[in-house]
């Protein structure tokens, strides 16, 4: 009798315990993430979220017809149901903004960038009550929803378009028309300059129909639109209002660099020095079709608009290395324009893994952040749908350090997805090849250009075409070693890229990585470092190995600033698994063990 007393006095010393330490560790973290948000309360939605890249033909597809779609899981309840049913897994993942790709109405040459209505949604993601409800779902879970935008051209098949051949007005000036420098001994008419197209050759095409070549970026169907008629602004004014009383959060607008051209259209760009291929758009110095002055006042435009509604975020397409052009993009505090243009300049650097090192990507990093503008606020970007792969570029080995990078340094990170599972190029035969840049440069030659080995489905799980749909094919093949790259194996296993990604989005909320500074005490041939550091809030050590070979480093003999003997490790990358720098442990700085391509986090306690 008493000996059961005794237990069951026990157990209830236990329980209680038990439920102590339960409120203790739930207060705790609910206090963490009360500083979490405050961390975030006083600065724009888009400064302290990660922002996530969904190619929607490739991310889910419900319809199902081997291309991704839109539609909502309670309109159509199924296992796979569109990107609307990603939501959860977004969320957890810990993003705070979706960047749709075009998903506008669309013949889909240029896989959306072809736009035939900027007011409708293409069947084949789904319709306008599809998109209102992603938008509405995204909401409610607290993600923003960012579209394409794409005024440079449109698709030929829109209306405006086959109206302007007509030269109907108003309409007539539209596009970008020229008359022919002669004719040719065939009799054809001659292009007016020697301007190309980003996909190779001319970037002028015949119409037969109006007896006018009509200017063409990038694609023929493709036209180039007129910025210089205001009814066009006044149109694209239009259009960005349309989507923002529907509640999307701002765009990213698309090859911002082309929006104008010289009114002189007999001038020739000068050819660059030594370049063999005349087809070739690198061939030339494009100094009458790029980055012209009267791109400002109408990025202006937009800005002003969007700062009528509360909130809103313009991110521009601007592909260019010179600083000084991708700084003017950002506007000046009384010239506000772009909350940024993307930040490419990390792509471009991350080629392969030869010119990789520690000293090369501090001074690529350094390049944004040292030409930054007054109270600016900086992005990166490592892949998106234009580029390869970056696992594929520089090694499987560096997906945790480059998430790591891109997500502690200071600014916005913006993810193409299937970065946060460390995706891989995918072979794509000729016969295989969509896109049409690919298609351009011909069977021997389409490997170098393609842009299609980095759009492939979303590995979502083992199952047949990796969870993605239930179609019996795909538009373009799913890598086949989606086996083992998947999001499901990712979550099952005990560390993964997945894992990994999730706890940076955690940490890269703390008060020290919204707010803090950034130096870089070690930067060698192998090793890039970088402190976060935000006084009585801490500090945080990045280290990454470069090299492709294991290391143990003495970070305090090469160091530009004090560092304490000791730090503590908070995560590493998935390939390290020894048991003396394991997450919690205490770690020596002046031998500090790194695998090839490892990166590492870790707190520095003493103030230095
Ligand atoms: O890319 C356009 C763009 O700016 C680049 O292609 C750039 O012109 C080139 O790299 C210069 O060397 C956007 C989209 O991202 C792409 O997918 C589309 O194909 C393209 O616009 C046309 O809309």
């Amino acid at each position: 009798m008493k000996r059961s007393l005794l237990i069951t006095a026990f157990i209830v010393i236990l329980l209680v315990l038990a439920a102590v330490t339960l409120t203790i560790s739930l207060a705790s973290s609910e206090v963490k993430g009360t500083q979490a948000d405050e961390a975030a309360s006083d600065m724009p939605f888009w400064k302290t979220s990660i922002i996530y890249q969904a190619y929607p033909r490739s991310i889910s597809d419900e319809l199902p017809d081997g291309t991704g779609d839109l539609v909502g899981f309670n309109q159509r309840p199924s296992l796979m149901a569109g990107i609307t049913s990603k939501v959860d897994y977004l969320r957890d993942l810990g993003v705070g903004v979706v960047w749709l790709s075009p998903i506008y109405e669309s013949p889909m040459k240029d896989f959306g960038y072809d736009i035939s209505n900027y007011t409708a949604i293409d069947p084949i993601f789904g319709d306008m009550d599809d998109f209102d409800e992603l938008v509405a779902r995204f909401h409610e879970h607290g993600l923003k929803v960012i579209m394409d935008f794409v005024p440079n051209h449109s698709s030929d098949q829109h209306e405006w378009f086959q109206k302007s051949v007509r030269r109907e007005e108003p309409y007539t000036d539209y596009y970008v028309w020229a008359d022919p420098k002669g004719t040719d001994e065939d009799g054809s008419p001659i292009p007016p300059n020697n301007w190309l197209s980003v996909f190779r050759g001319s970037a002028w095409q015949w119409s037969e129909e109006r007896g006018q070549f009509f200017y063409h970026q990038f694609l023929a169907s493709q036209p180039d639109l007129n910025f210089r008629t205001p009814a066009v602004r006044e149109d694209m004014q239009k259009i960005l209002t349309f989507w923002l009383d529907k509640g999307v959060d701002g765009f990213r607008v698309d090859a911002v660099l082309h929006l104008f051209e010289v009114k002189d259209m007999t001038l020739n760009e000068p050819e660059v020095p030594g370049s063999e291929d005349p087809d070739d758009y690198a061939s030339l110095n494009h100094i009458y079709t790029t980055d012209l002055p009267e791109t400002f006042p109408v990025i202006r435009d937009w800005r002003v608009l969007l700062d009528q509604y509360p909130d809103k975020l313009l991110m521009l397409e601007v592909y260019s290395n010179n600083m000084e052009t991708l700084m003017k993009y950002y506007g000046n505090e009384t010239y506000p324009l772009a909350d940024f243009p993307f930040n490419f300049l990390l792509i471009d650097h991350l080629k392969n893994r030869s010119e990789l090192t520690g000293e090369s990507l501090r001074t690529t990093v350094g390049l944004w952040l040292d030409n930054l503008p007054k109270g600016k606020w900086p992005n990166w970007v490592v892949g998106n749908h234009d580029v390869r792969r970056v696992a594929s570029r520089v090694g499987e080995d560096l997906v945790d350090a480059l998430n790591m990078v891109i997500l502690l340094l200071p600014g916005t990170p913006v993810t193409y997805y299937g970065e946060e599972i460390g995706m891989l190029d995918t072979f794509i035969s000729w016969e295989d090849t969509q896109d049409p840049q690919g298609c351009h440069w011909g069977p021997d030659h389409y490997q170098e250009h393609s842009r299609d080995p980095a759009r492939t489905p979303m590995q979502w799980d083992e199952s047949k075409f990796a969870g993605f749909t239930t179609a019996n094919s795909t538009w373009l093949p799913v890598n086949p070693n989606y086996k083992t790259l998947n999001v499901a194996a990712q979550i099952l296993a005990q560390t993964s890229h997945l894992k990994i990604y999730r706890e940076l989005a955690v940490l890269r909320r703390e008060e020290v990585f919204m707010k803090g500074n950034v130096s870089f005490p070690v930067i060698t041939k192998d090793i890039f470092t970088f402190i976060r550091h935000l006084e009585s809030y801490g500090q945080y050590l990045v280290v990454v190995n470069l090299s492709q070979k294991p290391v143990e480093i003495n970070l305090l003999q090469n160091t530009t600033q004090e560092l304490p003997q000791k730090a503590n490790v908070v995560m590493r990358s998935i390939s390290d698994t020894s048991e003396n720098t394991k997450p919690g442990m205490e770690v020596p700085l002046d031998k500090l063990p790194l695998t090839a391509g490892e990166g590492m986090v870790l707190t520095l306690s003493s103030e230095v």
